[in-house]
């Protein structure tokens, strides 16, 4: 059946005759009949990814180029004068996730499909998922985001469970998104929901009434987590998730015949950083709940988890007061005692005890102690697991530790967002780079081919007007297509360091302000969401809404330097940044960004970093070799030494660095305060001043010399795009099915799906 059948089957009336709204709806049933047509993971043992986020994107057109009926439908379209650009803006972008480690969840879930693995997501069904951001004022402000509408991927299953709170009970519900690979296969993401939530709870902005579990529990996810009702709130949550989970599992294993003493044969659970950690006390309930002695359901438990690490910031290792968990979960407490008892008995180190010594139970060291496996999600970030973060664990299990170097989904990242980019490495290499990405290597070959490096160029100009066009239609913001378009987009946080680049932006300004003009404009993109409660995080906001405003009013700097914040950054104006981008910021501190993962995405589209040697970005900068990649600043082993002495004062460079100095305290001069607020822009000031805890002043002078010298190489077109192509081609590292191969050989031992034919 094509999709003007299908259209004509629910309404009566061709595509020709019917509304945007309609088409979008008749897409809709088209593709999820499809996907039943698709086979279906199968095989004795299954993964589980359980995770509190996945930020999947829209998945209108996705789903399409899975299936193989793009270019079909956008062609029936387009005779009936509809364009399937337009269709796609109706669908709503589910917002499930706050950032990388959410999108890592989605890139996964595509991957296990494609590659025709056992294995589904876990998780909750947001109604209002992390928030909108709009801008107001030059400050942040946070709206709901509505994204379920009474058409959408959701489909409700008639699984459902009863889920007990201390003190109270909810009953909850399965809704299911079909997850479709590339090719032949599909796979589920389970979302779970409560029977009983109420949409109407919500006030003001994102604020609503905390108390009440059993109608508020999936309405957002993590609601400002600032007070104690916040943090009782993600408990439930958590709490909810795992225990729909665990029956879940448990279910699906039994039905398959698993005795639950074998239960290692049949599951296998990924937890997705700290937050899914009950999962592994509630097993261990519900086991013996099942009859299992608790010896045996401990057994049984510690073969089946196993945990990734996706930080090594203390703040946001999850250590739960145990009074919380107490009131939460009651049930959970003489478990996770017992579990804390026996590690202590056997350990006498207090560094690797499950509750510490202020009662609060250390999520990251349940999962070490009762997993099969710990790993980290980059080179450098596995190594700072295993010989600082993590030492002490890492001496008592050496052979749980391994690392899993991130990846992304090539379908989305690449085939979907730059279809122009596609074609042409297509048109070279031939299309088997869209299933094995080591075949982009293919692409070296034409390094000297003047032909190849001018299109490379073109497709990016072309990528450039499209932003253009983009951000002018649905945000009013103008840019100019012909300046370096440099880009930093991911969630706002101090250690990320977009405060670093603010001050470049500053000293730019002021350099155009004395008479040193750029020898082309320069547009400076931001992209990025600031926690709610996050105060400093928010300032940096407002310095860099100011600096936008100031800048756009001055006649004499706005022709050479442009800078603009994106409104509400999200994975769909991703897939129109990335492809546009000629510098990829990639600056966080050295040591403190696990991995990164835009990273590998703008690097695939041909954008030349600009980076610390940090996460990820030092496997890049190993593949494409030091001649392809700006690197600045510090090591991580320096950074880790200066954090060790103890001895970094900001104002002693703020001091002797006149620079510094003077970009610093233009934070708080007359003309910003003309367009923003003293009391933000000072508190900011001061935290640079008196802390700038990620160390932003002693990389700035560096910061600085390598940016311009990449704009200066950019100057050198032949050259650049040598530069691009040597990224593309060796970007193929970088690829999720990657990371998932060696997930499944190393961690999960997965029967491989069998041949297609
Ligand atoms: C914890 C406690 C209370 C409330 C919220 C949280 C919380 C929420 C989200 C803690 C962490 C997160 C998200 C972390 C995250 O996205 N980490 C990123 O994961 C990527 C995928 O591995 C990496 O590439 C990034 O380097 C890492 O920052």
């Amino acid at each position: 059946m094509t999709a003007n059948e299908a259209i004509k089957k629910q309404f009566g009336r061709g595509m020709d005759e019917c509304t945007n709204e309609e088409i979008y709806i008749g897409l809709l049933t088209y593709i999820k009949e499809m996907a039943k047509e698709k086979e279906s993971s199968q095989g004795k043992k299954k993964l589980y990814y359980i995770s509190a986020e996945f930020l999947i994107g829209k998945l209108l057109s996705n789903n399409l180029i899975n299936l193989g009926l793009y270019d079909e439908v956008r062609d029936e379209l387009a005779q009936c004068g509809k364009s399937l650009a337009e269709i796609e803006e109706l669908e709503p972008e589910p917002s499930l996730g706050n950032g990388g480690l959410g999108r890592l969840a989605a890139c996964f879930l595509d991957s296990i499909a494609t590659l025709g693995l056992n294995g589904d997501g876990i998780g909750l069904n947001y109604h209002f998922g992390l928030f909108r951001q709009v801008f107001e004022h030059n400050l942040q402000k946070e709206v709901p985001n509505p994204w379920i509408t009474p058409h959408s991927w959701l489909t409700r299953t008639d699984k459902s469970y009863p889920i007990h709170f201390g003190g109270f009970s909810v009953q909850s519900r399965m809704y299911d998104i079909d997850v479709m690979g590339y090719g032949n296969r599909t796979t589920k993401l389970h979302l779970f929901d409560l029977e009983s939530v109420d949409e109407s709870l919500v006030q003001e902005g994102i604020n609503f009434d905390k108390s009440q579990i059993e109608r508020n529990l999936t309405l957002f996810l993590y609601p400002d987590d600032s007070d104690e009702k916040g943090h009782l709130l993600r408990i439930y949550q958590q709490y909810f998730m795992v225990s729909n989970g665990a029956r879940l599992i448990l279910d699906e294993c039994i039905a398959k015949g698993s005795n639950l003493y074998d239960l290692a044969d049949y599951a296998v659970i990924q937890i997705n950083d700290t937050h899914p950690t009950m999962v592994i006390p509630e097993l261990i309930r519900l086991l013996m709940e099942r009859g299992l002695l608790i010896d045996e359901a401990i057994q049984v438990v510690s073969k089946v988890c196993a945990y990734t690490n996706h930080t090594i910031l203390a703040e946001a290792l999850e250590k739960w007061p145990l009074h919380f968990l107490q009131q939460a979960v009651p049930q959970l407490i003489p478990i996770i005692l017992e579990l804390n008892n026996r590690v202590n008995r056997k350990y006498q180190d207090p560094a690797v005890s499950i509750i510490n010594q202020d009662n609060c139970v250390c999520m990251a060291h349940m999962d070490i102690h009762y997993g099969i496996s710990v790993n980290g999600v980059a080179a450098l970030h596995t190594e700072i697991l295993k010989q600082s973060e993590l030492n002490h664990f890492y001496r008592l299990y050496p052979e749980k530790f391994n690392n899993k170097t991130n990846g992304i989904t090539f379908r989305r990242w690449l085939l979907y967002s730059n279809p122009e980019l596609s074609a042409f490495t297509q048109r070279l290499i031939g299309p088997g780079f869209k299933r094995d990405a080591m075949e982009l290597e293919k692409l070296a070959a034409f390094s000297q081919d003047t032909a190849v490096l001018g299109e490379l160029l073109s497709i990016k100009a072309k990528r450039k007007e499209i932003l253009r066009d983009y951000l002018r239609r649905t945000q009013n913001i103008c840019v100019d297509e012909n300046s370096v378009f440099d880009i930093q987009v991911k969630r706002l946080h101090e250690y990320k360091r977009q405060q670093l680049n603010a001050l470049y932006v500053i000293h730019k300004y002021l350099e155009i302000k004395s008479g040193r003009k750029p020898i082309r404009p320069i547009t400076v993109f931001f992209g990025a969401k600031a926690a709610p409660a996050y105060t400093i995080a928010k300032d940096i906001i407002h310095l860099i809404l100011c600096l936008s405003q100031l800048i756009g009013q001055d006649p004499e700097v706005r022709p050479y330097l442009n800078v603009v914040m994106a409104e509400n950054y999200n994975v769909t104006l991703a897939e129109k940044l990335i492809p546009a981008c000629d510098i990829s910021e990639q600056i966080s501190l050295a040591s403190k960004e696990a991995s990164g993962t835009s990273n590998m995405k703008f690097m695939l589209n041909g954008a030349i970093t600009l980076g610390t040697k940090d996460g990820a970005n030092v496997e890049i900068a190993q593949l494409v070799g030091p001649d392809n990649i700006f690197t600045f600043g510090d090591s991580s082993q320096q950074v880790i030494e200066r954090y060790a002495k103890n001895e970094y004062v900001s104002r002693n460079y703020y001091e002797r660095d006149p620079q510094l100095k003077q970009a610093v305290d233009f934070i708080i001069s007359q003309p910003m305060k003309a367009v923003g607020s003293s009391e933000h822009l000072e508190r900011l000031y001061h935290e640079l001043l008196s802390k700038d805890w990620f160390m932003t002043f002693p990389d700035f002078q560096d910061y600085l010399h390598t940016k311009d010298k990449a704009l200066a190489a950019y100057e050198d077109r032949m050259h650049w795009a040598k530069m691009m192509l040597a990224n593309i081609s060796k970007a193929g590292f970088f690829s999720s099915d990657r990371t998932i191969l060696q997930y499944n050989q190393e961690i999960w031992h997965l029967e491989s799906a069998p041949e297609r034919n």
